[in-house]
């Protein structure tokens, strides 16, 4: 039979090569986002209703969450792995020039939002000595101008995986962070309002990450023996690696 992989935010960059992955290996899998018609044709394109469940929800929207999990069909049931992806970043600015509804925004997505669906995923990954693989980010562990509250919610990703896995050890229930830097997708679109000039700046010569790195290493940490644990992964593009501390000087 089959195994099964929930994934959060599978209607663009990392979540829809994830999905890919996981069903070319063999997986059936449940995809989440709130753009119905990126999810359907995710389906379409993955082999349909008898490998792929689509749930569309807001993950901020507890409610909407638990409604479309109940809804689950009794083949879909049974998830073997929960990947936490959905997320996003909202702004580049200065603390003191940014929008407090922004902040609120990442906070309920990226920490309220991913809690709330772990929790209510926890006895079904127990019963299946399941894995959690949480998106965290290169900006849990390094902060930089412009990252205030988004690098604050990876670092609460980042240390909520490491808590889960104390936790959890026991049950034979893995837990994985991921945390990858400069990566091209949708994010930066929607980190700077849809500024396309702004995302060809960030990307332009770079050689970023891929969503489909990132597929590969989450597939690795799924697909390794059942007694072996990747706590962490922090994983960037060669073209990118630390800069100098900075110094204000008056
Ligand atoms: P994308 O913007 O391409 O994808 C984000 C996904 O999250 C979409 O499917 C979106 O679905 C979903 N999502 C966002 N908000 C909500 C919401 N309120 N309810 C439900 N789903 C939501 O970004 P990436 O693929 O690049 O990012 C995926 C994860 O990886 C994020 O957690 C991000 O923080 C993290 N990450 C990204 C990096 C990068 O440089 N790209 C680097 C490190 C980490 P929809 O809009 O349809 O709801
Ligand atoms: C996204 C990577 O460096 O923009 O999580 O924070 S970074």
């Amino acid at each position: 039979m089959s195994k099964i992989a929930l994934i959060t935010g599978a209607t663009s960059g990392f979540g829809t090569a994830i999905a890919r992955r996981f069903v070319a290996e063999g997986w059936n899998v449940v995809i989440t986002g709130r753009r119905k018609d990126r999810l359907d044709a995710l389906a379409d394109e993955l082999g349909g209703s008898e490998r792929v469940l689509c749930l569309c929800f807001d993950i901020r929207d507890e409610t909407a969450m638990r409604m479309a999990l109940e809804s689950l069909p009794p083949q879909f049931r049974q998830i073997d792995a929960l990947v936490n992806n959905a997320g996003l970043a909202l702004g580049t600015g200065p603390a003191d020039a940014c929008d407090l509804d922004e902040w609120k925004t990442m906070i309920d997505t990226n920490v309220t939002g991913l809690v709330t669906i772990t929790r209510l995923m926890l006895e079904t990954l127990i019963a299946q000595r399941g894995l959690v693989v949480n998106l965290a980010s290169i900006a849990a562990s390094w902060p930089y101008p412009g990252g205030n509250v988004y690098g604050a919610t990876k670092s609460f990703v980042r240390q909520f995986s490491l808590g889960l896995r104390s936790d959890l050890s026991s049950r034979g229930v893995r837990v994985t962070s991921i945390e990858p830097g400069l990566s091209e997708s949708e994010f930066t679109l929607v980190r700077n309002g849809g500024d396309q000039a702004a995302y060809d700046r960030l990307y332009k010569g770079s050689n970023p990450l891929q969503p489909e790195d990132i597929a590969e290493t989450v597939y690795w940490v799924a697909s390794l023996p059942p007694h072996v644990n990747i706590n962490s992964v922090e994983i960037m593009p060669v073209s990118q690696s630390w800069a100098p501390f900075q110094v204000h000087r008056d």
